[in-house]
């Protein structure tokens, strides 16, 4: 004889809270600057500062910061954050996913060089609500070391802040800036959750 199972269906309100996603730090040099959070909306669309190469004999650093569009980056008055800011380099293009968010990343980083010229973290990629997976954008920072671990927010998550690892100007020694990222994932779209209770099927 086989005992039969009996089925008990509970109704629990699905409960998420804003995470923090960070990049794997294969460099971890300077210090981590201030929070930044969309004080409306989301993030659509991202900034790179970038140092262009300056050959054999230059100190080269790559990236040193990152803006975040909370909205349309080519709409007038969008909200734009950032955290620290590297001393090197000219902010570059403006990368758009709008009318979709973004909700992951994934950063281009030179591991330490030893007594040779370091730069860290050199350009990134991100992620959108609106881009098939594994598709992205992708920066215009320098080309330097390899592409890092993707950094992804839950599915009902978009990106909403960020906080920049930075090293101070070092003078005559070796710079490298920007060395890693956290970007504050928050639930997307906001809402009641009472109106998306799941189920959960308990067997006794
Ligand atoms: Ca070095
Ligand atoms: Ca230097
Ligand atoms: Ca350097």
């Amino acid at each position: 004889m086989f005992k039969l199972a009996t089925f008990t269906v509970l109704s629990v309100t699905l409960v998420t809270a804003n995470i923090n996603i960070t990049s794997p730090p294969i460099t971890n040099w300077g210090v981590w600057g201030r929070f930044q959070h969309c004080p409306l909306g989301y993030a659509q669309g991202f900034q790179l500062k970038t140092e262009s190469y300056g050959g054999s004999f230059f100190d080269d650093t790559g990236m040193n910061a990152i803006k975040l569009f909370c909205g349309d980056p080519f709409s007038f008055g969008t909200t734009v954050i950032t955290s620290t800011e590297g001393d090197f380099g000219e902010w570059g293009n403006v990368y758009s996913c709008y009318p979709g968010y973004l909700n992951g990343f994934q950063l281009k980083v030179e591991e330490y060089q030893g007594s040779s010229d370091d730069t860290a973290t050199n350009n990134v990629r991100f992620y959108c609500t609106n881009l098939a997976d594994n598709n992205y954008l992708e920066g215009d920072g320098l080309g330097f070391g390899d592409w890092g671990q993707v950094q992804h927010c839950y599915s009902n998550q978009v990106i909403s802040g960020i906080q920049t690892q930075v090293e101070p100007n070092q003078g005559d020694d070796d710079d490298t800036a920007l060395n890693n990222v956290l970007m504050e994932c928050s639930d997307f779209p906001p809402k009641d959750y009472n109106s998306s209770d799941i189920t959960k099927v308990q067997i006794k």
